[in-house]
């Protein structure tokens, strides 16, 4: 089923120069990029975006990590989107996921995990809203 999805390359990522790999590893898996921009975080679209992590003890630290440098937000598109680019992505923890993954393969940090992409439709529209309107 066609659907969209959002990714975004975290600071740590955008600072050392991955940008054009993770975007080249979805488009070359198929997907297409609807809408894609350089973005920096505020405190208070921070909060918003992660408001679901609000009662977390990491919540702080996150706000802190994805205000700390600019981000690439995207919008993709394609057959089953959301679940495939989550399986693309990783597990949260860069140290433990898979080796083929784009956090398996770039990454050791867990709050500085390179990429985010949505979990669910909920999400995606409540992230679009945040990051784009
Ligand atoms: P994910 O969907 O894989 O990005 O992971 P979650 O939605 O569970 O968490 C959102 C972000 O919070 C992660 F990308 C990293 C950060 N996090 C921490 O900093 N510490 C934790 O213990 C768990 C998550």
């Amino acid at each position: 089923m066609t659907e969209q999805s959002l990714f975004i390359i975290k600071p740590d990522a955008v600072s050392r120069g991955l940008i054009g790999e993770v975007v080249s590893r979805f488009e070359k898996k198929g997907f297409k990029i609807i809408k894609l921009k350089m973005y920096t975080f505020t405190k208070e679209k921070a909060e918003k975006f992660y408001s679901d992590h609000s009662s977390k003890p990491f919540f702080n630290e996150l706000v802190s990590f994805i205000t700390s440098g600019r981000v690439v937000v995207a919008v993709i598109e394609g057959n089953n989107v959301i679940a495939t680019t989550r399986i693309m992505i990783g597990s949260t923890k860069s140290f433990e996921a898979a080796p083929g993954s784009i956090r398996g393969d770039f990454g050791l940090g867990l709050t500085d995990n390179i990429v985010h992409a949505s979990d669910s439709t909920e999400s995606f529209e409540k992230e679009v809203k945040v990051v784009f309107e």
